[in-house]
């Protein structure tokens, strides 16, 4: 019978959220090819079916974001009730500012006014259907940039962004927030509008406090102390959400947790450390972060590839929570540099594995996911319902 000090920590542990993206369960690849999966969700009901098996497995992931307008609904409403019968709540909604003919030269920072206000509607539109499904979240990505030096003029294409993004935000219904994703490469190679978070931050300033920064964990250079970026938007109260997945090289969108555990682990260790924060308003902050997955399966199975992200993303955020603050204070305090390092690497080289079966418990599931998926036969299910879409070249018309 776990004690009181191990039913708060499994209390932390289940209270957890993390959303999972409907494009994770649909068919994807690399621009090289895309292999069909037998199963692989179809349309949105399917991608939101998929969720909802997520959901049942893990416990801790009732909603799912949507992308318009791959996700885009004929009704919404009853799409809503739809997902609601799966246990599952519509997320972030997602615009899709990079895969029209007019998106050339960009969305919100195009050179031309036409395209910047088109650009700016559909982000409206995204807007109002966050308001019929329910959410609070519209969250931004941009593929505008340019890919040689003199292709447009730099600070001309802030001032442009700046402006679409203004009149989005003067669109926001009260209560919900914008997030904005940076990257600092692709598709644009020369410059990208929105390359940092320094950048992000800086334009959410200029828009208010219902503008927040996404960080997106493979959208960095090489190297980028991650976990200081999420402390100075934690500090500075702007920290919105998260994309979480995992990289080796670029934007790979791996299963998060798969190749940087260690990185993973330290940013839980800002988040979980900021919740109880001296200053209310950080502690809000961090307990208000949208936990996000982003990722795409090129040859991996998606459901179980999705259920081991959220278990991995559980094991970083309980470790987290063992960090034994009091000692690591006392060490920094008293310059003990190795101690304090020490008081970290004891934390993350924790077998939590116990802990998150007796959490599992408590939320009355199978304390092992991932046999529990397989157990049930889902994925041969879907598969013989579904069959296999046409998939194909990652160029499409190559
Ligand atoms: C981008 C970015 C966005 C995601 C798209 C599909 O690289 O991470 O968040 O919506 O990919
Ligand atoms: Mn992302
Ligand atoms: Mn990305």
């Amino acid at each position: 019978m776990p004690d009181a000090s191990e039913q708060r920590l499994i209390d932390r542990i289940n209270a957890l959220r993390v959303e999972t993206p409907s494009w994770g369960y649909g068919n994807s690849g690399t621009r090289f090819k895309v292999f069909a999966q037998p199963g692989a969700a179809r349309n949105i009901e399917e991608k939101i079916a998929d969720a909802g098996m997520v959901n049942r497995l893990t416990g801790i992931c009732p909603t799912v974001a949507i992308h318009i307008p791959w996700d885009r609904a004929g009704d919404w409403d009853d799409l809503k009730r739809w997902a609601s019968a799966s246990g599952i709540a519509i997320g972030a909604v997602n615009p899709n500012l990079f895969q029209d003919d007019e998106y050339r030269l960009g969305s919100l920072a195009h050179p031309s006014a036409t395209v910047r206000g088109r650009a700016v509607d559909h982000v409206r539109e995204c807007i109002e259907i966050a308001s019929t499904v329910g959410s609070s979240i519209v969250s931004l990505w941009l593929a505008d940039g340019t890919n040689y030096p003199g292709q447009d003029d730099l600070r001309s294409r802030r001032r442009r962004l700046l402006a679409s993004l203004k009149q989005i935000y003067a669109d926001l219904p009260r209560g919900m927030r914008l997030l904005v994703e940076y990257k600092f490469f692709e598709p644009g190679f020369y410059s990208t509008d929105l390359p940092d978070w320094g950048t992000a931050y800086a334009m959410c300033l200029e828009l208010g406090p219902q503008a927040e920064v996404l960080v997106d964990t493979g959208h960095h250079a090489q190297g980028v102390n991650i976990e200081q970026i999420v402390a100075q938007l934690l500090d500075t109260n702007r920290l919105g959400g998260f994309h979480f997945n995992a990289r080796k090289y670029a934007d790979d969108d791996l299963i998060v947790g798969s190749t940087n555990p260690y990185e993973l682990f330290l940013i839980f260790a800002e988040l979980t450390s900021a919740e109880d924060d001296v200053d209310p308003a950080v502690a809000a902050c961090a307990r208000r972060v949208a936990y996000m997955i982003d990722q795409s399966h090129n040859i991996e199975p998606k459901i179980e590839a999705m259920v081991q992200s959220v278990m991995n993303i559980q094991g970083a955020h309980a470790k987290a929570l063992l960090v034994d603050r009091e000692r690591l204070a006392g060490a920094q305090l008293r310059g003990d540099v190795l101690e304090a390092n020490r008081v970290l690497s004891e934390a993350n080289s924790t077998d939590v594995r116990p802990l998150l079966a007796a959490a599992r418990k408590k939320l009355g599931i199978d304390p092992d996911p991932i046999a529990a998926l397989r157990a049930t036969g889902y994925v041969e299910k879907v598969s013989r319902e579904r069959g296999s879409a046409a998939a194909g070249s990652g160029y499409p018309g190559s």
